[in-house]
């Protein structure tokens, strides 16, 4: 078995000893944190994911394999933040109201961090005025959301109305999640939309050169 098949393997036993372990000995070894995080923990978890919607596990199996992502994804954080120590913009960022998924959008800060964003992170469970306050509050260029169901996507569009609403016009919103689509986001009106975490970099830098 290869040293990132058995990253994979601990996740989905959900040893989170385990995974921080190989994924320090990958990185002490030359591994690029990249290649960790896409071909270790990332297929681990879409294992899981399978095996969660096909009823062959349960939520207490899925939350043990989400904590030892964590573990390995706290292993990898230094190494995708970089130490960059100049904002190019600030990002207030949560998970919407009703979703308590934060391993996407938790990639999704490390990523904008690594690129010399300054990230407020709401959090999970964001109600859509929180997102506004604290936009407000933070004097913030961008409101970014994730969604991972597709009952909680709505709440987007109520925060997307709500900036509009309450002047934030200059506030761009870009939104992103696995059931979230480029179409999705046109409907409603964010000004961006990235299917994973590097591409939430790039959509919001080219966002900042046409502002
Ligand atoms: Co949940 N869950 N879950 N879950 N869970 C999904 C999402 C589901 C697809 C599983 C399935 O049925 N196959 C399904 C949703 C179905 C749907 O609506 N379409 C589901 C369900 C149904 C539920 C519950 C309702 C189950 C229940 O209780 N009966 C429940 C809901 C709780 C709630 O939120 N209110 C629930 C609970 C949970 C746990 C708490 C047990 C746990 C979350 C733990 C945590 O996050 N701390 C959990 C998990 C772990 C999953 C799966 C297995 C994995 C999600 C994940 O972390 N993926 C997931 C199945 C799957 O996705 N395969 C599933 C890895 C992560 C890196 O990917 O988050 O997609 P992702 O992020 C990607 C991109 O989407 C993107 O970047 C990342 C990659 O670079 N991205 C953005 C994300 N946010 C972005 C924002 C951006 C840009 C890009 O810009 C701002």
């Amino acid at each position: 078995m290869s040293a990132l098949t058995n990253v994979s393997e601990s996740l989905i036993q959900g040893k989170s000893k385990e995974v921080k372990r190989l994924v320090e000995e990958l990185i002490q070894e030359g591994i690029s944190p990249k290649s960790i995080l896409t071909d270790g923990l990332m297929p681990g978890m879409d294992v899981v994911g399978r095996r969660f919607k096909n009823n062959e596990i349960y939520v207490p199996e899925v939350l043990i394999a989400a904590r030892a992502m964590h573990a390995g994804m706290d292993v990898l954080k230094p190494y995708l933040t970089g130490s960059e120590s100049v904002s190019i913009g600030k990002v207030v960022i949560g998970t919407v109201k009703g979703d308590l998924h934060d391993i996407g959008k938790n990639l999704v800060c490390m990523m904008l961090e690594g690129a010399g964003f300054e990230v407020v992170d709401l959090g999970i469970d964001v109600p859509s005025d929180v997102f506004i306050e604290k936009a407000k509050e933070h004097n913030a260029k961008f409101i970014m959301m994730s969604a991972l169901l597709t009952t909680t996507m709505g709440a987007m569009k109520d925060v997307i109305q709500k900036a509009r609403e309450s002047g934030l016009n200059g506030v761009k919103v870009v939104i992103g999640g696995a059931p979230v689509t480029e179409a999705f986001a046109n409907e409603i009106g964010a000004d961006g939309y990235a299917p994973d975490a590097a591409s939430a970099v790039e959509v919001s830098r080219n966002l900042l050169k046409s502002a």
